[in-house]
Order: structure tokens, then C-alpha cells, then sequence
């Protein structure tokens, strides 16, 4: 059985005096699924302090695909479990399409992770257009066959995937459970034949307290990476919940 997983992503949102309020209330979560947060660079201290002893995880939200040397303004694997990361999401499509990130350079990052035995949160999605066209399977298995290719099929079982349709990202559009469950049942495919069938598979997009139950009910659904309602506690432990 895939494990449960929610993660919460801050994307960059944050402070200090904000992240102090927000990581006390959710340490005290406890349930059958597993939790993290992805939180900015500059927090990733704050947010291994604030949780130590509880069962939440801290996760970056990017990393670099190189281990060391001149590349100004990154952020290597191994730094960041000098900081007590233990998850970094890779190829979210933020990354993908405001920061240019190609399928090479995500599968590049994925490598970095395991390396380091980080856990990649692998975001896979199609936009809008790509839908409308008829092409969506194409680009999501396009996305994760370039990882699959670059870190071997026999690792993806050490990943966890994520599926965030760009066009339900922010938007307060969501997937419908059936569009989502179409779309995991597809990387379910290829992660079966790549001897990872266990792999869990999050949805994320506008995800939120009152529609994650339904979503959380498609079998292939194994949890979500949760943006916007993840700043707010009451309603991230409320996604977390309708997940146990
Ligand atoms: C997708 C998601 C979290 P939101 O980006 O990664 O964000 O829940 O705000 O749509």
C-alpha cells in the first residue's frame, strides 16, 4: 500500500512571527498519514527547531542539480540536510514555467535528491492548452518518463510523485476526483512496470478542507501537495484529517 502523505507547500509566503504560529499548531498533528512542510530556504531552521520531536517533516522547496562550486544563488542537497530536510519537491510547475526548468533539469534535481537520500517530491502536470488539445497523458508521462530515465527505474520507488494540473494550480479551479483519478491511474501504470507500485502519488491544485475528502477517496489518490491552504492551520489540519 502506498503510504499517505500530505505536504504543504508555502511557496513564498512567510515569516518569522508567522511561521512560528503556523508550525506550532500543526506539530501536533498525529494520524495514519505521513506530514511535511516545504518551506523558503531561509526557514528551513526554523521549521527543523520548530518541529523537532514531532512527526512533521521539513521539505525544501527546490534544490539544486549540482553537488558544489560556482553556481551562484543554489542550494545543494547535502546543505540542505545539514538542515534537516528530508523531502525536496523537484519539477513543480512554478519551476517548470516561470523558471524555465526542462525535463532534463528535473530529472537532474531528482538524481541530486536521492544522492543525497533526500526524498524527491516528483510534479508532474499539463497546462491548460496541453489539455484542451488532447495531450495531457502525453506531457505528464513525457514528465516522469525523463525522471524515470535519468535516476533508473529501480529508484522511483524511493520518490513520491505529485500531479498539479497547472490549470488547477491557485486558481480555485480543482481537478475533478474522476480527472485526477484518470491521471494517477496513468503514472500508476508506468510505476507498476517500473517495479514501484507502491509509489504514493499526491494531487495537488486548489486543494481545500471541503473538496480533499472526495479527492482523497480515488484509489490512486495517496494524498496531496497542498499550497494556499496550507498557511492556514485550522485548514491544512482539516485537509489532514479528511486524509486519515
Ligand atoms: C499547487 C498547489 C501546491 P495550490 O502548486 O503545490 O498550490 O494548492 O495553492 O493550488
Amino acid at each position: 500500500m502506498p503510504a499517505q502523505w500530505l505536504i504543504g507547500n508555502w511557496k513564498m509566503n512567510g515569516s518569522m512571527d508567522s511561521n512560528a504560529a503556523l508550525l506550532t499548531e500543526i506539530r501536533q498533528v498525529s494520524g495514519s498519514a505521513k506530514m511535511a512542510v516545504a518551506v523558503p530556504h531561509p526557514y528551513l531552521s526554523q521549521a527543523r527547531d520548530a518541529l523537532s520531536g514531532s512527526e512533521v517533516q521539513v521539505s525544501a522547496q527546490n534544490l539544486s542539480a549540482f553537488e558544489k562550486g560556482a553556481y551562484t544563488g543554489e542550494v545543494s542537497a547535502l546543505m540542505l540536510c545539514e538542515f534537516g530536510v528530508k523531502l525536496a519537491l523537484v519539477g513543480h510547475s512554478e519551476r517548470r514555467h516561470l523558471f524555465g526548468e526542462s525535463d532534463e533539469v528535473v530529472a537532474a534535481k531528482t538524481i541530486a535528491a536521492l544522492n543525497a537520500r533526500l526524498t524527491p517530491v516528483v510534479c508532474v502536470g499539463e497546462t491548460l492548452t496541453e489539455r484542451e488539445a488532447g495531450n495531457a497523458k502525453e506531457v505528464v508521462l513525457r514528465q516522469l518518463n525523463a525522471v524515470i530515465d535519468g535516476i533508473g527505474a529501480e529508484r522511483l520507488s524511493r520518490c513520491i510523485l505529485a500531479y498539479e494540473p497547472v490549470w488547477a494550480i491557485g486558481t480555485g479551479k480543482t481537478a475533478s476526483p474522476e480527472q485526477a483519478q484518470e491521471v494517477h491511474g496513468w503514472l500508476r501504470e508506468i510505476a507498476v512496470q517500473s517495479g514501484a507500485a507502491g509509489v504514493s502519488i499526491l494531487y495537488g491544485g486548489s486543494v481545500k478542507a471541503n473538496n480533499a475528502a472526495e479527492m482523497f477517496a480515488q484509489p490512486d489518490v495517496n494524498g496531496g501537495l497542498i499550497g494556499g491552504a496550507s498557511l492556514d492551520a485550522n485548514e491544512f489540519i482539516a485537509i489532514y484529517q479528511a486524509l486519515c
